[in-house]
Protein backbone atom coordinates (compact mmCIF):
# COMPACT_ATOMS: atom_id res chain seq x y z
CA UNK A 1 0.00 0.00 0.00
CA UNK A 2 1.08 3.54 -0.41
CA UNK A 3 0.34 7.37 0.13
CA UNK A 4 -0.37 9.91 -2.52
CA UNK A 5 -0.72 13.74 -2.21
CA UNK A 6 -1.26 16.31 -4.54
CA UNK A 7 -1.78 20.00 -3.62
CA UNK A 8 -2.35 23.51 -6.03
CA UNK A 9 -2.03 26.57 -3.58
CA UNK A 10 -1.85 30.05 -3.81
CA UNK A 11 1.45 29.79 -1.77
CA UNK A 12 4.71 27.80 -0.86
CA UNK A 13 3.27 24.07 -0.97
CA UNK A 14 6.53 22.13 0.35
CA UNK A 15 5.73 22.26 4.14
CA UNK A 16 2.06 21.52 3.47
CA UNK A 17 3.35 18.34 1.08
CA UNK A 18 5.07 16.97 3.83
CA UNK A 19 3.09 17.38 6.97
CA UNK A 20 0.22 15.36 4.50
CA UNK A 21 2.92 12.61 3.68
CA UNK A 22 3.45 12.71 7.57
CA UNK A 23 -0.15 11.60 7.95
CA UNK A 24 -0.01 9.23 5.58
CA UNK A 25 2.76 7.95 6.90
CA UNK A 26 1.11 4.72 7.90
CA UNK A 27 0.33 4.11 4.20
CA UNK A 28 3.88 3.08 3.91
CA UNK A 29 7.04 3.59 5.79
CA UNK A 30 9.46 2.29 3.22
CA UNK A 31 10.45 5.31 0.54
CA UNK A 32 8.98 8.79 0.73
CA UNK A 33 9.32 11.58 -2.16
CA UNK A 34 8.25 14.97 -2.89
CA UNK A 35 8.34 17.22 -6.36
CA UNK A 36 7.26 20.65 -6.63
CA UNK A 37 6.95 23.10 -9.60
CA UNK A 38 7.73 26.94 -9.58
CA UNK A 39 6.17 29.63 -11.36
CA UNK A 40 9.11 29.13 -14.05
CA UNK A 41 7.80 25.78 -14.82
CA UNK A 42 10.78 23.99 -13.26
CA UNK A 43 10.56 20.80 -11.09
CA UNK A 44 12.17 20.31 -7.63
CA UNK A 45 12.43 16.40 -6.59
CA UNK A 46 13.86 15.29 -3.85
CA UNK A 47 12.65 11.06 -2.63
CA UNK A 48 14.92 8.14 -1.02
CA UNK A 49 14.25 5.12 0.89
CA UNK A 50 13.44 6.09 4.47
CA UNK A 51 10.56 7.59 6.77
CA UNK A 52 8.77 10.89 5.74
CA UNK A 53 11.18 12.31 8.80
CA UNK A 54 14.48 10.96 7.66
CA UNK A 55 13.88 11.75 3.89
CA UNK A 56 13.38 15.20 4.18
CA UNK A 57 16.15 17.27 6.00
CA UNK A 58 15.90 21.68 5.79
CA UNK A 59 18.41 21.69 2.86
CA UNK A 60 15.94 19.65 0.95
CA UNK A 61 12.57 21.14 1.81
CA UNK A 62 14.38 24.72 1.15
CA UNK A 63 14.90 23.32 -2.64
CA UNK A 64 11.32 22.29 -2.93
CA UNK A 65 10.37 25.62 -4.26
CA UNK A 66 6.97 26.20 -5.53
CA UNK A 67 2.96 26.67 -5.22
CA UNK A 68 2.25 23.74 -6.47
CA UNK A 69 3.67 19.74 -6.00
CA UNK A 70 2.59 16.07 -5.35
CA UNK A 71 4.20 13.46 -2.92
CA UNK A 72 4.52 9.62 -2.08
CA UNK A 73 4.89 7.10 0.62
CA UNK A 74 5.65 3.93 -0.56
CA UNK A 75 5.18 0.70 1.10
CA UNK A 76 7.21 -1.82 -0.56
CA UNK A 77 4.33 -3.82 -3.53
CA UNK A 78 5.46 -6.40 -6.16
CA UNK A 79 9.34 -5.97 -7.20
CA UNK A 80 9.79 -2.43 -5.82
CA UNK A 81 12.96 -2.13 -2.60
CA UNK A 82 15.23 0.53 -4.33
CA UNK A 83 15.67 4.40 -3.71
CA UNK A 84 15.67 4.45 -7.61
CA UNK A 85 12.00 3.05 -7.31
CA UNK A 86 10.87 5.40 -4.75
CA UNK A 87 8.14 7.65 -5.98
CA UNK A 88 7.15 10.13 -7.82
CA UNK A 89 8.93 9.28 -11.15
CA UNK A 90 9.74 12.24 -13.93
CA UNK A 91 9.51 11.69 -17.83
CA UNK A 92 10.97 15.00 -19.55
CA UNK A 93 8.61 14.28 -22.64
CA UNK A 94 5.95 15.61 -22.88
CA UNK A 95 5.95 19.01 -21.18
CA UNK A 96 7.73 17.51 -18.27
CA UNK A 97 5.46 15.13 -16.00
CA UNK A 98 5.93 13.51 -12.72
CA UNK A 99 3.64 10.90 -11.41
CA UNK A 100 3.07 9.42 -7.78
CA UNK A 101 0.38 5.94 -7.61
CA UNK A 102 -0.78 3.51 -5.15
CA UNK A 103 -1.88 -0.07 -6.29
CA UNK A 104 -0.91 -2.51 -8.27
CA UNK A 105 -1.24 -2.77 -12.67
CA UNK A 106 -1.81 -6.64 -13.77
CA UNK A 107 -0.78 -5.98 -17.38
CA UNK A 108 2.59 -4.47 -16.97
CA UNK A 109 4.24 -7.16 -18.86
CA UNK A 110 2.18 -6.03 -22.08
CA UNK A 111 2.71 -2.28 -21.19
CA UNK A 112 5.93 -3.13 -21.50
CA UNK A 113 6.38 -4.51 -24.79
CA UNK A 114 3.73 -2.13 -26.07
CA UNK A 115 6.31 0.81 -24.49
CA UNK A 116 9.35 -0.62 -25.68
CA UNK A 117 8.08 -1.78 -29.16
CA UNK A 118 5.81 0.61 -30.51
CA UNK A 119 5.88 4.01 -28.43
CA UNK A 120 9.91 3.95 -28.31
CA UNK A 121 10.18 4.36 -24.56
CA UNK A 122 12.77 3.09 -22.42
CA UNK A 123 11.86 2.17 -18.36
CA UNK A 124 14.89 1.86 -16.02
CA UNK A 125 13.18 0.28 -12.87
CA UNK A 126 10.87 -2.86 -12.53
CA UNK A 127 8.11 0.01 -10.84
CA UNK A 128 4.82 -0.46 -12.51
CA UNK A 129 4.69 2.90 -11.71
CA UNK A 130 7.17 4.37 -14.09
CA UNK A 131 4.85 1.92 -17.00
CA UNK A 132 1.74 4.24 -15.94
CA UNK A 133 3.66 7.11 -16.17
CA UNK A 134 5.10 6.52 -19.38
CA UNK A 135 1.61 5.03 -20.56
CA UNK A 136 0.22 8.58 -19.87
CA UNK A 137 2.97 10.32 -21.28
CA UNK A 138 3.13 8.71 -24.40
CA UNK A 139 -0.73 9.29 -24.62
CA UNK A 140 -0.34 13.37 -23.96
CA UNK A 141 1.77 13.54 -26.59
CA UNK A 142 -0.92 12.61 -29.06
CA UNK A 143 -1.63 16.68 -28.32
CA UNK A 144 -0.43 18.63 -30.54
CA UNK A 145 -0.66 21.83 -28.18
CA UNK A 146 2.41 23.45 -26.66
CA UNK A 147 0.19 23.50 -23.34
CA UNK A 148 -2.40 20.79 -22.99
CA UNK A 149 -6.03 21.73 -21.76
CA UNK A 150 -8.11 19.92 -19.77
CA UNK A 151 -9.81 18.31 -22.45
CA UNK A 152 -5.79 16.91 -23.58
CA UNK A 153 -5.91 15.29 -20.03
CA UNK A 154 -9.29 13.95 -20.12
CA UNK A 155 -8.10 12.56 -23.54
CA UNK A 156 -4.94 11.09 -22.26
CA UNK A 157 -6.56 9.16 -19.16
CA UNK A 158 -8.81 8.03 -21.06
CA UNK A 159 -6.68 6.02 -22.91
CA UNK A 160 -4.75 5.12 -19.69
CA UNK A 161 -7.50 3.47 -18.91
CA UNK A 162 -8.18 1.96 -21.87
CA UNK A 163 -4.45 0.44 -22.02
CA UNK A 164 -4.30 -0.11 -18.19
CA UNK A 165 -5.45 -3.27 -15.96
CA UNK A 166 -5.81 -3.65 -12.21
CA UNK A 167 -5.74 -0.79 -9.09
CA UNK A 168 -4.17 2.72 -9.62
CA UNK A 169 -4.82 5.81 -7.82
CA UNK A 170 -2.51 8.58 -9.67
CA UNK A 171 -1.49 11.61 -8.92
CA UNK A 172 0.42 13.39 -11.52
CA UNK A 173 2.12 17.21 -11.78
CA UNK A 174 3.03 18.49 -15.75
CA UNK A 175 5.50 21.68 -15.20
CA UNK A 176 3.91 25.04 -15.51
CA UNK A 177 0.14 23.38 -16.39
CA UNK A 178 -1.30 21.82 -13.05
CA UNK A 179 -2.05 18.55 -11.31
CA UNK A 180 -4.11 15.72 -12.69
CA UNK A 181 -5.50 12.46 -10.20
CA UNK A 182 -7.47 9.63 -11.10
CA UNK A 183 -8.81 6.56 -9.89
CA UNK A 184 -9.01 3.41 -11.92
CA UNK A 185 -12.30 2.22 -13.30
CA UNK A 186 -13.31 -0.27 -10.36
CA UNK A 187 -11.76 3.12 -7.51
CA UNK A 188 -9.90 0.11 -5.89
CA UNK A 189 -7.73 2.18 -4.09
CA UNK A 190 -8.63 5.52 -2.43
CA UNK A 191 -8.81 9.51 -3.57
CA UNK A 192 -10.47 12.00 -1.67
CA UNK A 193 -10.48 15.98 -3.00
CA UNK A 194 -10.12 19.07 -0.33
CA UNK A 195 -10.57 22.71 -0.93
CA UNK A 196 -9.71 25.48 1.22
CA UNK A 197 -10.86 29.03 0.33
CA UNK A 198 -7.59 31.49 0.88
CA UNK A 199 -7.55 35.68 0.82
CA UNK A 200 -5.54 34.85 -2.45
CA UNK A 201 -8.02 32.26 -4.35
CA UNK A 202 -9.00 28.47 -4.18
CA UNK A 203 -6.77 25.77 -2.98
CA UNK A 204 -7.10 22.32 -4.05
CA UNK A 205 -5.59 19.65 -2.58
CA UNK A 206 -6.61 15.39 -3.58
CA UNK A 207 -4.57 12.75 -0.90
CA UNK A 208 -5.16 8.99 -0.33
CA UNK A 209 -7.37 9.36 2.70
CA UNK A 210 -9.19 12.42 3.90
CA UNK A 211 -7.04 12.99 7.25
CA UNK A 212 -4.33 14.52 5.73
CA UNK A 213 -7.16 17.14 3.86
CA UNK A 214 -8.40 17.36 7.60
CA UNK A 215 -5.29 17.82 9.20
CA UNK A 216 -3.98 20.47 6.38
CA UNK A 217 -7.30 22.50 6.77
CA UNK A 218 -9.11 21.93 3.98
CA UNK A 219 -12.45 20.88 3.79
CA UNK A 220 -13.58 17.26 2.66
CA UNK A 221 -15.21 18.15 -0.81
CA UNK A 222 -15.52 14.13 -2.13
CA UNK A 223 -14.02 10.76 -3.43
CA UNK A 224 -12.83 10.61 -6.72
CA UNK A 225 -15.01 8.66 -8.67
CA UNK A 226 -14.27 5.31 -10.54
CA UNK A 227 -12.63 6.53 -13.91
CA UNK A 228 -12.53 9.91 -12.90
CA UNK A 229 -9.99 12.62 -13.78
CA UNK A 230 -10.05 15.51 -11.82
CA UNK A 231 -7.57 18.62 -13.25
CA UNK A 232 -6.69 21.46 -11.10
CA UNK A 233 -4.38 23.79 -13.25
CA UNK A 234 -1.98 26.03 -11.56
CA UNK A 235 -4.35 29.59 -11.07
CA UNK A 236 -6.55 27.06 -8.95
CA UNK A 237 -9.51 26.10 -11.22
CA UNK A 238 -10.75 23.08 -10.84
CA UNK A 239 -11.84 21.10 -13.64
CA UNK A 240 -12.86 17.25 -14.50
CA UNK A 241 -14.60 14.52 -16.33
CA UNK A 242 -15.45 10.58 -16.15
CA UNK A 243 -12.40 8.90 -18.67
CA UNK A 244 -14.01 5.27 -18.41
CA UNK A 245 -16.49 3.72 -20.33
CA UNK A 246 -18.22 1.51 -17.55
CA UNK A 247 -17.12 2.60 -14.27
CA UNK A 248 -18.34 0.84 -11.12
CA UNK A 249 -17.22 1.83 -7.51
CA UNK A 250 -15.40 -1.66 -6.15
CA UNK A 251 -13.01 -0.36 -3.47
CA UNK A 252 -10.55 -2.90 -1.74
CA UNK A 253 -12.15 -3.69 1.57
CA UNK A 254 -9.01 -4.25 3.38
CA UNK A 255 -8.43 -0.26 3.74
CA UNK A 256 -11.23 -0.44 6.45
CA UNK A 257 -9.98 -3.88 7.77
CA UNK A 258 -6.44 -2.44 8.30
CA UNK A 259 -4.71 0.12 6.26
CA UNK A 260 -6.43 2.95 6.48
CA UNK A 261 -6.61 5.81 9.56
CA UNK A 262 -9.74 5.10 11.46
CA UNK A 263 -10.38 9.16 11.76
CA UNK A 264 -10.29 8.82 7.56
CA UNK A 265 -13.70 8.66 5.41
CA UNK A 266 -13.19 6.52 2.03
CA UNK A 267 -16.09 6.06 -0.24
CA UNK A 268 -18.35 8.15 2.32
CA UNK A 269 -17.79 5.50 4.99
CA UNK A 270 -16.33 6.08 8.19
CA UNK A 271 -13.55 3.54 8.96
CA UNK A 272 -14.07 4.18 12.75
CA UNK A 273 -17.60 3.16 12.29
CA UNK A 274 -17.06 0.40 9.96
CA UNK A 275 -14.70 -1.20 12.70
CA UNK A 276 -16.81 -0.68 15.43
CA UNK A 277 -19.51 -2.58 13.31
CA UNK A 278 -17.02 -5.35 12.89
CA UNK A 279 -16.92 -5.70 16.76
CA UNK A 280 -20.64 -5.49 16.84
CA UNK A 281 -20.77 -8.54 14.23
CA UNK A 282 -18.14 -10.66 16.15
CA UNK A 283 -20.02 -10.42 19.79
CA UNK A 284 -23.02 -11.53 17.09
CA UNK A 285 -21.29 -14.71 16.23
CA UNK A 286 -19.72 -15.40 19.91
CA UNK A 287 -22.83 -15.50 21.40
CA UNK A 288 -24.23 -17.83 18.54
CA UNK A 289 -21.72 -19.90 18.27
CA UNK A 290 -20.01 -20.25 22.15
CA UNK A 291 -23.13 -19.04 23.72
CA UNK A 292 -22.50 -19.92 27.27
CA UNK A 293 -18.40 -18.31 26.95
CA UNK A 294 -16.20 -17.82 30.07
CA UNK A 295 -14.39 -15.09 28.84
CA UNK A 296 -13.44 -12.73 31.84
CA UNK A 297 -11.53 -10.17 29.62
CA UNK A 298 -11.44 -8.66 25.76
CA UNK A 299 -7.54 -7.54 25.09
CA UNK A 300 -7.30 -6.07 21.77
CA UNK A 301 -3.65 -6.03 19.86
CA UNK A 302 -2.74 -2.80 19.46
CA UNK A 303 -3.37 -0.52 17.41
CA UNK A 304 -5.69 -1.02 14.54
CA UNK A 305 -8.33 -3.94 16.61
CA UNK A 306 -8.74 -1.73 19.03
CA UNK A 307 -12.12 -0.21 17.63
CA UNK A 308 -13.43 -3.22 16.79
CA UNK A 309 -12.05 -5.12 20.21
CA UNK A 310 -14.13 -2.56 22.49
CA UNK A 311 -17.28 -2.34 20.61
CA UNK A 312 -16.99 -6.42 20.91
CA UNK A 313 -16.17 -6.27 24.61
CA UNK A 314 -19.18 -4.10 25.27
CA UNK A 315 -22.26 -6.30 23.14
CA UNK A 316 -20.42 -9.32 24.68
CA UNK A 317 -21.24 -7.04 28.09
CA UNK A 318 -17.33 -8.28 29.08
CA UNK A 319 -14.76 -5.76 30.62
CA UNK A 320 -12.23 -4.69 27.47
CA UNK A 321 -8.36 -4.07 28.91
CA UNK A 322 -6.01 -2.68 27.49
CA UNK A 323 -3.25 -5.59 28.52
CA UNK A 324 -0.35 -5.18 25.88
CA UNK A 325 1.75 -2.08 25.84
CA UNK A 326 3.57 -0.98 22.64
CA UNK A 327 6.69 0.81 22.44
CA UNK A 328 6.46 3.00 20.11
CA UNK A 329 9.85 4.18 19.83
CA UNK A 330 11.36 1.14 18.28
CA UNK A 331 14.82 1.29 17.13
CA UNK A 332 16.85 0.37 13.88
CA UNK A 333 18.98 -3.05 14.41
CA UNK A 334 22.16 -3.11 13.66
CA UNK A 335 24.11 -5.27 11.93
CA UNK A 336 27.34 -5.79 13.18
CA UNK A 337 30.30 -7.22 11.41
CA UNK A 338 29.88 -11.17 11.19
CA UNK A 339 25.93 -11.12 11.71
CA UNK A 340 23.46 -11.07 9.39
CA UNK A 341 20.20 -9.31 9.47
CA UNK A 342 18.01 -10.03 12.42
CA UNK A 343 13.82 -9.46 12.89
CA UNK A 344 13.13 -7.85 15.62
CA UNK A 345 10.69 -10.12 17.73
CA UNK A 346 7.12 -9.42 19.23
CA UNK A 347 8.48 -9.08 22.38
CA UNK A 348 10.47 -6.21 22.16
CA UNK A 349 7.62 -4.50 20.81
CA UNK A 350 4.71 -5.49 22.82
CA UNK A 351 4.82 -6.34 26.77
CA UNK A 352 2.02 -7.52 28.39
CA UNK A 353 0.62 -6.26 31.84
CA UNK A 354 0.78 -9.10 33.99
CA UNK A 355 -2.17 -8.77 36.13
CA UNK A 356 -4.29 -8.06 33.35
CA UNK A 357 -4.28 -11.87 32.16
CA UNK A 358 -3.08 -14.04 35.25
CA UNK A 359 -6.08 -16.52 36.21
CA UNK A 360 -8.10 -15.22 33.58
CA UNK A 361 -10.07 -16.21 30.46
CA UNK A 362 -9.09 -13.40 27.79
CA UNK A 363 -10.05 -13.05 24.32
CA UNK A 364 -7.38 -11.27 21.96
CA UNK A 365 -8.54 -9.74 19.17
CA UNK A 366 -6.73 -8.44 16.33
CA UNK A 367 -7.94 -6.93 12.44
CA UNK A 368 -6.45 -10.08 10.83
CA UNK A 369 -4.63 -13.00 10.96
CA UNK A 370 -1.61 -13.08 7.34
CA UNK A 371 0.99 -15.31 8.68
CA UNK A 372 -0.06 -16.20 12.05
CA UNK A 373 3.48 -16.30 13.13
CA UNK A 374 3.04 -12.50 15.24
CA UNK A 375 -0.65 -14.27 16.51
CA UNK A 376 1.21 -17.16 17.80
CA UNK A 377 4.02 -15.32 19.92
CA UNK A 378 1.56 -12.83 21.34
CA UNK A 379 -0.96 -15.93 22.22
CA UNK A 380 2.10 -17.60 24.02
CA UNK A 381 2.53 -13.88 25.49
CA UNK A 382 -0.75 -14.50 27.26
CA UNK A 383 -0.06 -17.94 28.19
CA UNK A 384 3.57 -16.64 29.92
CA UNK A 385 1.48 -14.03 31.76
CA UNK A 386 -0.76 -16.01 33.49
CA UNK A 387 -3.79 -16.57 31.22
CA UNK A 388 -5.77 -19.77 32.32
CA UNK A 389 -7.68 -19.73 28.13
CA UNK A 390 -6.77 -17.80 26.00
CA UNK A 391 -9.47 -17.06 23.03
CA UNK A 392 -8.81 -15.22 19.05
CA UNK A 393 -11.33 -13.54 17.43
CA UNK A 394 -10.43 -11.77 14.30
CA UNK A 395 -11.82 -9.23 12.76
CA UNK A 396 -11.47 -10.46 8.74
CA UNK A 397 -11.93 -13.57 7.51
CA UNK A 398 -8.91 -15.73 7.15
CA UNK A 399 -6.98 -14.47 4.22
CA UNK A 400 -6.24 -17.15 1.75
CA UNK A 401 -5.59 -15.38 -1.26
CA UNK A 402 -2.87 -13.21 -2.82
CA UNK A 403 -3.47 -9.59 -3.34
CA UNK A 404 -2.68 -8.50 -6.56
CA UNK A 405 -4.27 -4.70 -6.33
CA UNK A 406 -1.39 -3.25 -4.17
CA UNK A 407 -1.24 -4.82 -0.67
CA UNK A 408 2.40 -6.59 -0.17
CA UNK A 409 1.67 -9.40 1.39
CA UNK A 410 3.37 -12.97 1.59
CA UNK A 411 3.30 -15.93 -0.74
CA UNK A 412 -0.20 -17.66 0.07
CA UNK A 413 1.86 -20.96 0.95
CA UNK A 414 2.98 -18.59 3.90
CA UNK A 415 -0.72 -17.88 5.41
CA UNK A 416 -1.62 -19.47 8.40
CA UNK A 417 -5.18 -19.90 6.94
CA UNK A 418 -3.35 -22.25 3.74
CA UNK A 419 -4.86 -25.77 3.47
CA UNK A 420 -6.28 -25.74 7.39
CA UNK A 421 -9.84 -25.47 8.32
CA UNK A 422 -10.72 -22.84 11.58
CA UNK A 423 -9.60 -25.09 13.92
CA UNK A 424 -6.81 -26.23 12.73
CA UNK A 425 -5.46 -23.24 12.31
CA UNK A 426 -6.20 -22.13 15.97
CA UNK A 427 -4.27 -25.26 16.84
CA UNK A 428 -1.12 -23.57 15.04
CA UNK A 429 -2.05 -20.55 17.05
CA UNK A 430 -2.18 -22.40 20.48
CA UNK A 431 -5.25 -21.00 21.43
CA UNK A 432 -8.57 -22.50 23.18
CA UNK A 433 -10.98 -21.24 20.25
CA UNK A 434 -10.56 -19.17 17.38
CA UNK A 435 -12.97 -17.08 15.47
CA UNK A 436 -12.91 -15.33 12.61
CA UNK A 437 -15.54 -12.57 11.16
CA UNK A 438 -17.65 -14.09 8.49
CA UNK A 439 -17.14 -12.18 4.80
CA UNK A 440 -20.87 -11.35 4.71
CA UNK A 441 -20.21 -9.92 7.70
CA UNK A 442 -17.38 -8.13 7.06
CA UNK A 443 -19.31 -6.52 4.15
CA UNK A 444 -22.39 -5.12 6.08
CA UNK A 445 -20.57 -3.90 8.83
CA UNK A 446 -18.29 -1.79 6.21
CA UNK A 447 -21.49 -1.11 4.18
CA UNK A 448 -23.95 0.02 6.87
CA UNK A 449 -24.94 3.26 5.03
CA UNK A 450 -23.79 3.56 1.62
CA UNK A 451 -24.86 2.18 -1.71
CA UNK A 452 -21.94 0.21 -2.61
CA UNK A 453 -22.81 -3.08 -4.43
CA UNK A 454 -19.49 -4.67 -4.26
CA UNK A 455 -16.22 -4.61 -2.95
CA UNK A 456 -12.51 -6.12 -3.67
CA UNK A 457 -12.67 -8.79 -1.35
CA UNK A 458 -9.58 -10.84 -3.11
CA UNK A 459 -7.69 -11.87 -0.58
CA UNK A 460 -10.41 -13.39 1.38
CA UNK A 461 -12.31 -14.92 -1.65
CA UNK A 462 -10.17 -15.10 -4.42
CA UNK A 463 -12.23 -13.47 -6.44
CA UNK A 464 -10.41 -10.86 -8.68
CA UNK A 465 -12.70 -8.28 -10.22
CA UNK A 466 -10.51 -6.65 -12.92
CA UNK A 467 -11.62 -10.49 -14.48
CA UNK A 468 -8.07 -10.62 -15.73
CA UNK A 469 -6.21 -12.81 -13.21
CA UNK A 470 -5.22 -16.31 -13.71
CA UNK A 471 -3.26 -19.20 -12.20
CA UNK A 472 0.17 -17.76 -14.20
CA UNK A 473 -0.60 -14.35 -13.31
CA UNK A 474 -0.47 -15.44 -9.88
CA UNK A 475 2.44 -17.88 -10.11
CA UNK A 476 4.14 -14.54 -11.63
CA UNK A 477 3.19 -12.02 -8.80
CA UNK A 478 4.22 -14.61 -6.47
CA UNK A 479 7.79 -15.09 -7.72
CA UNK A 480 8.23 -11.66 -8.06
CA UNK A 481 7.71 -11.49 -3.81
CA UNK A 482 10.09 -14.06 -3.50
CA UNK A 483 13.40 -12.40 -1.11
CA UNK A 484 15.62 -13.17 -4.63
CA UNK A 485 13.96 -11.78 -7.29
CA UNK A 486 14.10 -8.32 -4.72
CA UNK A 487 17.72 -8.19 -4.56
CA UNK A 488 17.99 -8.33 -7.63
CA UNK A 489 16.46 -6.09 -8.95
CA UNK A 490 18.11 -4.10 -6.06
CA UNK A 491 21.18 -4.47 -8.22
CA UNK A 492 19.92 -3.72 -11.71
CA UNK A 493 18.74 -0.20 -11.00
CA UNK A 494 21.61 1.89 -9.85
CA UNK A 495 20.45 4.70 -11.62
CA UNK A 496 19.50 7.32 -9.71
CA UNK A 497 17.80 10.64 -11.20
CA UNK A 498 20.00 13.72 -12.01
CA UNK A 499 17.26 16.02 -10.05
CA UNK A 500 16.81 14.61 -7.34
CA UNK A 501 19.05 16.20 -4.95
CA UNK A 502 21.29 14.08 -2.03
C1 LIG B 1 -1.01 -4.14 13.11
C2 LIG B 1 -2.18 -4.53 12.27
N1 LIG B 1 -2.31 -5.96 11.92
C3 LIG B 1 -1.96 -6.85 12.98
C4 LIG B 1 -1.67 -6.27 10.67
C5 LIG B 1 -0.22 -10.63 11.92
C6 LIG B 1 -1.24 -9.95 11.04
N2 LIG B 1 -1.31 -8.54 11.38
C7 LIG B 1 -1.79 -7.71 10.29
C8 LIG B 1 -2.08 -8.30 12.54
S1 LIG B 1 -1.11 -2.52 13.75
S2 LIG B 1 0.17 -12.24 11.43
O1 LIG B 1 -2.32 -2.41 14.51
O2 LIG B 1 -1.15 -1.61 12.63
O3 LIG B 1 0.03 -2.28 14.59
O4 LIG B 1 -1.03 -12.98 11.26
O5 LIG B 1 0.90 -12.20 10.13
O6 LIG B 1 1.00 -12.84 12.46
Amino acid sequence: MCGIIGIVSQSEVNQSLYDGLTVLQHRGQDAAGIVTCDGNSQLFLRKDNGLVKDVFHTRHMLRLKGNMGIGHVRYPTAGCSTSAEAQPFYVNSPFGISLAHNGNLTNTKVLKDELFQSDRRHLNTNSDSEVLLNVLAHELQKTSKLTPGPEDIFEAVSQVHKRCRGAYAVVALIAGVGILAFRDPYAIRPVVIGKRTTELGDEYMVASESVAIDSLGFKLERDVEPGECIFIDKAGNFHSQQCAENPVKIPCIFEYVYFARPDSMIDGISVHKSRMRMGTKLAEKIKREFADHDIDVVIPIPDTSRTAALQLAYDLGVVYREGFIKNRYIGRTFIMPGQSERKKSVRQKLNPIGLEFEGKNVLLVDDSIVRGTTSQQIVQMARDAGARKVYFASAAPPVRYPNVYGIDMPSPHEFVAHERNVEQIGAELGVDWLVYQDLEDLIAAVNKRSDIERFDTSCFSGDYITGDIDASYLYYIDALRNDSSKSESENSSAFMELHNDD
